[in-house]
């Protein structure tokens, strides 16, 4: 009986949440402004790949042509899209789990301002091609000072949310006494904790080194220490872009599908185990540097066949879960049950699909993870092809798939066509699927990343072949996104006014939260280990290197 009514779902009614629904709406119109022009380039680098130039055309724009291009398409898609959407979306569905504002509604919109002008003064040198050091922003290359002083501001808004949220949750568990944290809070607070200790990493590089020596007031800096401390945070930004659309997979899809979440335990282990693995593995990035111990990279790389599990748990959790959904829908057999899921709903399309790319992305990233394969595929197309998957697809394409129910949801209109976005969803699996499949063979075959191909002599026949394939795969997506943006722009302007706003359906679990141990929500003790492993596994490099550093090294601009 007892679990019967812990499992049932309150009455309570809605809170007022009109800030948080505004903040949401604000954070996912520039991130999806960003990314209309950052994927804009990435069309003009394939293209520029098979021999059509159109940088020249553009240079009253974009005269830093193909590395000024690559720069935007990287800090656009990777950092503005992704923090922006993330931080409206945690926003949102972490005050609607708990069904209370957040707590300080000031602060909450200080997030945004903050976090707004430090896009406003990063965008100002990166338009004018004063900061074309591509997304990595690695020492000698040095940009214009706003660069790094408006993304460190957009990094320290970020801050902001998760201070809101621990005030808020402390409010909800003194009314709540004994409960334990609605699933979707607790995932977007585990999430933000990962994110805040991670960007440690940056905020000292950018603070103590870079923007002191982008403002001239140092005459040197240590590239090994900065991408040390980048790669501190480089790496869980992944998770960091990652876990929202696990939120999302987790406990929205199962409900979107008509089932219910097959594991809420489970799901928690798996985003504690990102909350200690995500942050002490980042030296898988720098297993050509010198300078680091080859130990602590064999460490590093142990560490992040570690952080593989919780996707596998994730992975299990939620087919089991769509498996329960297809079923009760009416599906049978061993596979054919896959067929009663709900494709004609555009977020369940997207969302699916977006799952199914991942998968060969989490291969690929295994693949990157194995120390002495890694001396293979490093700094070659292989990489551009592993991160086209997962964040270019799981996550991305999985941001696509939520906006399908939820500026519906904000706006009170309807979505312009439900056949278009599953059009749309479908392209960017097929064109996805060329573009990264004929990337990774180019990374086999030693071409390498971040180079201008269309004007490097050594471009070798046999790439010529796979890189049209590429382009063929790119051209689908560019279509893809105009199916997208088209959608959007019509349901914006022109949508059915809804006479009934269609609210959150959180999924239930067949396991539920009462079934989860205690200790998963003491999120102190969770941050403490994360904290120590930390501290094992970087604390060494980072007195070594601090023990050699010379930080006489002078900036260089190429561009
Ligand atoms: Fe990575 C480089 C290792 C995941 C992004 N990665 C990158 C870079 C980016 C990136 C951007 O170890 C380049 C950075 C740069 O500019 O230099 N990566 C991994 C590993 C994982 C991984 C082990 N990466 C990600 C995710 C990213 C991302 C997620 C973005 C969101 N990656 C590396 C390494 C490098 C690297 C090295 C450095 C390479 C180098 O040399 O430079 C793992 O976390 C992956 C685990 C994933 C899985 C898949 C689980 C599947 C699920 C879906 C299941 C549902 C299905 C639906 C199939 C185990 C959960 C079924 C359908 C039905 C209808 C039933
Ligand atoms: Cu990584």
């Amino acid at each position: 009986m007892a679990s019967i009514a812990a499992r049932a779902r309150p009455l309570a009614i809605s809170a007022d949440l009109s800030v948080e629904r505004k903040l949401a709406g604000i954070n996912i119109f520039i991130a999806f402004a960003a990314l209309a022009v950052g994927g804009l380039m990435g069309v003009l680098q394939i293209l520029r790949y098979n021999g059509l130039d159109l940088y020249t055309p553009v240079k009253p724009v974009l005269p830093g042509g193909y590395y000024q291009g690559l720069t935007v398409h990287g800090v656009l898609n990777v950092l503005v899209f992704t923090t922006f959407y993330i931080i409206g979306f945690l926003t949102y569905i972490f005050a609607k789990a708990l069904n209370r504002p957040l707590a300080n509604s000031r602060l909450a919109w200080a997030t945004l301002w903050v976090m707004g002008a430090g896009l406003v003064l990063a965008a100002i040198p990166l338009l004018t091609n004063n900061a074309t050091v591509m997304f990595t922003f690695y020492p000698p290359l040095k940009a214009d000072a706003l660069f790094y002083i408006g993304l460190t501001l957009v990094v320290a808004g970020t801050w902001l949310l998760l201070v809101n949220m621990i005030i808020t949750r402390n409010a909800w568990l003194a009314d709540n006494p004994g409960q334990r944290t609605p699933l979707p809070a607790f995932m977007a607070i585990v999430t933000m904790l990962m994110w805040t200790i991670a960007t440690i990493g940056v905020a000292s590089e950018m603070i103590f080194l870079v923007i002191p020596w982008s403002l001239g007031l140092v005459g040197g800096t240590d590239p090994v220490l900065a991408r040390t401390l980048f790669w501190f945070t480089g790496h869980p930004i992944v998770y960091f872009w990652l876990l929202p659309a696990y939120i999302s997979w987790y406990t929205l899809v199962p409900e979107q599908a008509g089932g219910k979440l097959f594991s809420d335990p489970m799901a928690r282990v798996s985003f504690i185990l990102f909350l200690i693995l995500s942050i002490p593995i980042g030296m898988h990035h720098q297993v050509t540097d010198p300078g680091i111990s080859e130990i602590w990279k064999l460490v590093h790389a142990v560490f992040t066949f570690g952080v593989f599990f919780p996707s596998l748990l994730t992975f299990f959790n939620v087919v089991a879960s769509l498996e329960y959904a297809g079923r009760r829908n009416g599906g049978e057999g061993w596979l054919a049950w896959i067929f009663n899921l709900p494709w004609g709903k555009p977020e369940i399309s997207a969302q699916i699909v977006a799952m199914m790319l991942f998968a060969f992305g989490g291969i690929s990233g295994l693949v990157n993870a194995s120390y002495n394969v890694n001396l293979v595929v490093h700094n070659t197309a292989w990489i551009s092809g592993h991160f086209h998957l997962t964040v270019g697809t799981a996550v991305a394409l999985s941001f696509m798939g939520i906006t399908y129910w939820l500026v519906p949801h904000l706006t009170g209109r309807a979505l312009w066509s439900k056949s278009l976005g599953v059009a749309q969803a479908w392209l960017w699996f097929v064109g996805m699927g060329l573009f990264s499949h004929f990337m990774h063979e180019l990374g086999l075959r030693g071409m390498p990343r971040r180079t201008d191909i269309g004007g490097a002599p050594y471009v070798q026949d046999e790439w010529r072949f796979f890189l049209f394939f590429a382009m063929i795969g790119g051209l689908i997506m560019f279509v893809s996104a105009i199916f997208y943006y088209l959608n959007m722009i019509m349901t914006l302007t022109r949508g059915k006014k809804l006479a009934e706003v269609p609210d959150i359906t959180f999924a239930r679990a067949l396991s539920g939260p009462e079934d989860a141990p205690k200790i998963l929500d003491r999120l102190l003790v969770w941050v403490a280990v994360a904290a120590v492993l930390i501290l094992i596994n970087y604390l060494p490099t980072i007195i070594d290197i601090l023990n050699t550093a010379t930080f006489d090294i002078p900036g260089r601009r190429v561009w």
